[in-house]
């Protein structure tokens, strides 16, 4: 049995966070609802900065508004990571930004494979969905209590591994790269990464996250659909509010900043 493999996977895990200056805790499961969930419930009981819950498989995996997460055991990685930054709310974003850029850089090293961040949690390969991100968030205006970000990565799923309703759209690493990947070693990958951004985000309030981003996105220069509680529109998309905000030309009306919503390149499956 390889480190990645079912039986090797959390003793492969516990190896690997020991290098992770961030990581202070691990909650395994080999199987749970939602690794979201369970950083949550930790998280307002006060577990520490570093807390990571990580799943080798999630039943009730969950994106944003409730959407499915689907993750399946063995094949990929499900983690939340519980974070207390001292940042006010309007800087949390820099947060899952930092994990996002961790994530391409992550996938990069570990399988060859050039990622891309679309705005605003996804991570996208040849214009399919390799990895999402998911943050909740617990404190007031001026402070942040906690963040719990959850981050799902498709690792090792082949075509047939994907239900039928996302097989168009996602990916996994091992289909992109064309070889399995270890999924310790990638966890691994990622934490260093994240440490790199996510070092210096609460001396600097995110800018040079953001400088990070504006470089590794797909969106900036790029037409975009959007469809968001504001209703549906097309536009240009050119950069990122201090917030995080997308900032989009919107067709016939000009500039607007999107703060909730989904994202479609325009032309990204061709
Ligand atoms: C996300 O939501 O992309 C955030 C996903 C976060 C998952 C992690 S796993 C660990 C932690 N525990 C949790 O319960 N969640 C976090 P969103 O942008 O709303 O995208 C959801 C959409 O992505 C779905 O409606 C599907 O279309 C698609 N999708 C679902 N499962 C997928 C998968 N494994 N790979 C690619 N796309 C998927």
């Amino acid at each position: 049995m390889t480190a990645g493999g079912a039986a090797g996977f959390p003793g492969a895990v516990q190896a690997v966070i020991q290098r992770a200056a961030h990581v202070t805790r691990l909650r395994y499961y080999p199987v749970v609802g939602s690794t979201n969930v369970e950083a949550l419930t930790l998280a307002r009981a006060g577990t520490p900065h570093g807390t990571l819950v990580l799943a080798d498989k999630q039943t009730t995996g969950h994106g944003r508004h409730g959407r499915v997460w689907y993750s399946p055991g063995g094949l990929g990685l499900w983690f939340s990571l519980v974070l207390r930054p001292r940042l006010p709310m309007n800087r949390v974003f820099w947060v899952t930004a930092a994990g996002a850029l961790a994530v391409a850089d992550a996938a990069g090293r570990a399988s060859g494979v050039r990622a891309e961040i679309r705005w605003p949690n996804d991570v996208l390969s040849r214009g399919r969905k390799i990895a999402g991100l998911l943050a909740e968030v617990g404190g007031t205006a001026d402070r942040v209590d906690f963040v719990v970000l959850g981050v799902g990565i498709n690792v090792n799923q082949r075509l047939q591994d994907f239900p039928a309703g996302i097989a168009r759209e996602a990916s996994s690493l091992r289909l992109l790269g064309g070889r399995s990947v270890d999924r310790a070693e990638l966890l691994g990958l990622f934490l260093a990464a994240f440490e790199r951004h996510y070092d210096g985000l609460e001396a600097d309030g995110g800018r040079r996250v953001r400088q990070a981003w504006l470089q590794d996105s797909a969106v900036p220069g790029r037409r975009v659909s959007v469809r968001g509680p504001g209703g549906d529109f097309t536009g240009l998309a050119t950069g990122l509010a201090d917030d995080g905000a997308l900032i989009v030309e919107r067709d016939g009306v000009g500039r607007v900043e999107v703060h909730a919503a989904d994202v479609r390149l325009l032309r990204e499956l061709e």
